[in-house]
């Protein structure tokens, strides 16, 4: 939740905003090149060894981009001439206008399903979690579709901060912010069941809350075999708010996830599991101005992190997934006029 509204009062505003709908939701590719061979996002040293170390007669090597079976030459030659970070590249024809705080994760069809907040008439007064879906690895997106709620007739504000999650049984599960307001005191986040991804229905209770303040912009995802829970906590610069669920309904809070070595990479964003392993797409805290900019960090555990790729700028509140050309990222952007 990146946004004031009457009932959740959020920590940020941001510089240049007129209005928690004047943002984009915008996209970047982090492009694959196969002379990476390490997958750190640069083909460089490490790279080069990985060849030398492959060099000759070799099947189904990493290093034999050309595949005829030999590592040598011409191999080395295309792993110079890639020399450097990979290619990121921006994606405005997917930009979403008047949308922030993302999610994305994979359809049962492996589709890509992407869910956010949606201020549809640059108005606050219309403001719901929408969706949409690609089938193409996110090249093309349908059109964008409220979703639905079966059994929402009692007195709450309006459901934010979506964190989507893909059971076992091709059934979804959405986690949510929202505030009871005949009960609590503070937003917290609860969560709600769909069959279709499109029409969900409340689960009594919440899945989290804290004592003493609002808790706000959860994101989970099934990892290892159980599901985590993060969220940035109220008031501090970095790291998160960390419990752990086997069923994803009864959260365990466990220590605060502690970023060494970082004090400004919060974890406003999303988690995501690519090639096998946890990443986080979070928020890096301001220094001077509003807006920090965005961070990627891995993790074997979810509890230690390396903080892999920064990016300082007027974004935050990101999302990735991994899709056959590379690691596709959104990000909650100040808004512009011509994206
Ligand atoms: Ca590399
Ligand atoms: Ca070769």
């Amino acid at each position: 939740m990146l946004f004031v509204t009457t009932i959740i009062i959020s920590t940020l505003t941001f510089a240049g905003q007129t209005g928690p709908w004047d943002n984009d939701l915008e996209a970047s590719l982090f492009i694959d090149s196969p002379t990476d061979i390490d997958e750190n996002g640069a083909t460089d040293v490490a790279d080069l060894l990985e060849l030398i170390k492959q060099w000759g007669s070799c099947t189904n090597c990493s290093g034999d981009f050309d595949n005829n079976d030999f590592v040598n030459v011409s191999d080395l030659l295309q792993l110079i001439d890639a020399w450097g970070e990979n290619e990121i590249q921006t994606l405005p024809s997917i930009t979403v206008s008047n949308a922030g705080v993302p999610c994305i994760t994979r359809g049962p069809s492996g589709e890509l399903v992407q869910m956010f907040q949606w201020f549809p008439n640059g108005d606050v007064s219309v403001q719901f979690i929408a969706r949409r879906t690609s089938f193409d690895e996110g090249g093309t997106w349908g059109e964008i579709q409220s979703i639905q709620w079966a059994n929402d007739n009692f007195p709450h504000s309006t459901p934010a901060d979506p964190s989507l999650v893909l059971l076992e049984d091709g059934t979804w599960r959405l986690y949510f912010t929202s505030h009871l307001i005949d009960e609590d005191k503070f937003p917290a986040t609860f969560s709600a069941t769909s069959t279709d991804g499109l029409l969900f229905e409340w689960e009594s209770g919440k899945r989290m809350d804290l004592v003493t303040s609002g808790l706000l912009d959860p994101s989970i995802i099934f990892f290892n075999g159980e599901y985590h829970f993060f969220a940035p906590r109220p008031g501090i610069s970095h790291g998160s708010i960390y419990a752990t669920s086997t069923d994803g309904i009864t959260f365990t809070q466990q220590s605060d996830i502690v970023v060494k070595g970082h004090t400004d990479t919060k974890f406003l964003g999303n988690p995501s599991i690519i090639d096998d392993q946890l990443h986080f797409f979070g928020t890096l805290e301001p220094t001077d101005g509003d807006w920090g900019g965005v961070f990627i960090a891995t993790s074997d555990n979810a509890v230690d992190w390396t903080v892999t790729w920064t990016n300082y700028g007027e974004i935050a509140d990101p999302a990735g997934i991994q899709t056959s050309d590379g690691i596709l990222m959104f990000v909650t952007a100040l808004y512009s006029a011509e994206p």
